[in-house]
């Protein structure tokens, strides 16, 4: 048996959840945020038999889009008091979206 530890886009969250819903895997969704935009995110743990595996990520594959997002990134590369203006752009183009997916071998699986 498999874990996988799917992180994605709140916009795609809720269809991922129904698709993997409705094609009979478990899973739960867990409300998280990002280190580096610290933006919310979702986070969706999946329990699978490992036959089953390729197509649950086949499925997060298929609805995680990937797209591009301005964001600011509150760090100055140079120091602003060196700049006669002091004005800085901090915002940088960065892809956001399809899915950073681990995978763990499960060594014990129970219900209680
Ligand atoms: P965040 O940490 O908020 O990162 C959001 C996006 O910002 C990243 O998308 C990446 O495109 C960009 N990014 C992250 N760190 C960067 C940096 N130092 N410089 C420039 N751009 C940077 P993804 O790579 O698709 O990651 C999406 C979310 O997945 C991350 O949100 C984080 O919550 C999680 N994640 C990514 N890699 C991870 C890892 N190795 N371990 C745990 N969580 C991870």
């Amino acid at each position: 048996m498999k874990l996988i530890v799917a992180i994605v886009q709140d916009e795609d969250a809720g269809r991922l959840v129904s698709t993997l819903m409705k094609e009979g895997y478990g899973v739960t969704k867990l409300a998280t945020t990002g280190g580096f935009l610290r933006a919310g995110n979702t986070t969706l743990i999946v329990g699978v038999e490992d036959e089953k595996l390729e197509g649950a990520l086949g499925v997060v594959e298929r609805v995680c889009k990937s797209r591009k997002q301005i964001v600011n990134s509150g760090v100055a590369t140079v120091d602003p008091t060196m700049l006669g203006s002091g004005a800085l752009p901090t915002n940088i183009e960065i892809m956001v979206g399809g899915a950073t997916v681990f995978v763990l071998d499960v060594c014990r699986f129970a219900k209680f």
